[in-house]
């Protein structure tokens, strides 16, 4: 079975809400391992290198500075397909519209909100996970 490993991020605003434990919790439900774990402020220059895909997009500096207010919760996870599998534990990238049973779904908040504001952040390929687990886990 393909064991793969990637990259998840407590966004600020989960740290901020007390939800680390609760996303752990279901990492952890799903049988994913937890091979490293670090709490980061992260810098521009870090958080730039991590979005770079998405340079000159209208949400880049709204997400950007969303990602430098606070701590995030670095994780290394490892299972098998967990890249698509995590990214289908934390639902659809917009929390207004998420499934229920899903990070976003269960916990995005619908009033006031800023869909940078989605909790968490997952990995969306093998070559995105090495890249950022390189970045985060230097
Ligand atoms: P995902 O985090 O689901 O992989 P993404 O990689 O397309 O989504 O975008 C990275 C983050 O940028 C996302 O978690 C929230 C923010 N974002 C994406 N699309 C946005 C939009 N249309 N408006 C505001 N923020 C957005
Ligand atoms: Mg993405």
């Amino acid at each position: 079975t393909p064991i793969e490993e990637t990259l998840v991020l407590v966004k600020p605003d989960g740290v901020a809400r007390n939800l680390t434990g609760e996303i752990l919790r279901r990492i952890e439900a799903k049988g994913y391992s937890l091979v490293d774990i670090r709490l980061v402020q992260a810098d521009r220059e870090l958080l730039a290198k991590h979005y770079a895909e998405h340079e000159g997009k209208p949400f880049y500096e709204p997400l950007v500075e969303f990602m430098e207010s606070g701590p995030v919760v670095a994780i290394r996870v490892a299972g098998n397909r967990v890249i698509e599998g995590f990214r289908s534990l934390a639902g659809t990238t917009d929390p207004t519209t998420a499934a229920p049973g899903t990070i976003r779904g269960d916990f995005g908040r619908d009033w006031g909100l800023k869909v940078q504001q989605n909790l968490v952040h997952g990995s969306d390929s093998v070559e995105s996970a090495d890249r950022e687990l390189a970045l985060w886990f230097a």
